[in-house]
């Protein structure tokens, strides 16, 4: 049974602090992971203050790209920095991570729609590997280089995998309603577009919102919880807000 996670960069990192990690988050999240012990597990992680604060300042976002290789470097190589950190909590936790960079693997076309090979996030699993894959930057047909999202690739690797399980770890305990309450299961935008309001980091991805849209599209359902509920996920419950998902 293949699940995938996804870790916010809000929850492993300290969103407003350029490239700084949140270390006792980060360890939270590996004690869970390493506990857990699951079988076809993907990590996914998202920017947070490393890939947030470099976007901005080379004025990139997943619409508008840049031919900056200075640019895109310095995102690129602050996203791997990161990663290397997530991938080596796991490994001490005895978990059998892996990187995956995704720079490296996808491209989009004018349209935006995204191509990311998932052969060898397949032939890992199969290997015992726990793949650790990131937010990071994608070449697009005519923008140069473009966001690509976690949520993104959790997306793509949900279907392409047919995961069982898809869960992202937030920096919120669920999707909030106008009220504050966590809205227990979402099944369409529209019923929740106006409870879901802008995220308050810089964030050229979009936040909440983007990420409840994102999953919609999923063939399979998604949870959203925060960190104080990743060892239920984990142990197979579904904390925070479900969300439906298009079987
Ligand atoms: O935090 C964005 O990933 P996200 C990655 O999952 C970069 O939206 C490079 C900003």
């Amino acid at each position: 049974m293949t699940t995938i996670l996804k870790l916010g960069g809000s929850v492993v990192t300290e969103k407003d602090e350029p490239e700084t990690l949140d270390e006792p988050a980060l360890d939270r999240a590996a004690d869970a992971i390493g506990e857990a012990h699951l079988d076809d597990l993907v990590v996914v992680h998202g920017g947070g203050s490393f890939g947030h604060h470099n976007a901005a300042k080379y004025g990139v976002s997943a619409e508008t790209g840049t031919h900056d290789a200075v640019g895109v470097f310095a995102i690129h190589a602050a996203m791997r920095e990161l990663n290397t950190a997530v991938v080596q909590a796991l490994q001490n936790r005895g978990v059998s991570a892996v990187p995956v960079h995704p720079f490296s693997l996808g491209h989009r076309d004018s349209s935006g729609a995204t191509t990311l090979p998932s052969a060898g996030v397949e032939r890992m699993l199969d290997e015992g590997f726990v793949p650790v894959l990131h937010g990071d930057v994608v070449v697009q047909q005519a923008e140069g280089v473009t966001i690509l999202s976690g949520d993104e690739i959790v997306v793509l690797l949900a279907s392409a995998l047919s995961a069982e399980r898809v869960g992202l770890c937030s920096g919120v305990p669920g999707v909030f309603d106008g009220t504050g309450a966590v809205i227990e299961r979402i099944d369409d935008f529209e019923a929740v577009a106006d409870a879901l309001g802008a995220s308050d980091a810089t964030d050229v991805t979009g936040g909440m919102a983007a990420k409840v849209r994102e999953l919609l599209n999923l063939p399979m359902p998604a949870v959203v919880f925060g960190l104080d509920d990743l060892d239920a996920f984990l142990a197979g419950q579904t904390p925070g807000t479900l969300v439906a998902g298009r079987p």
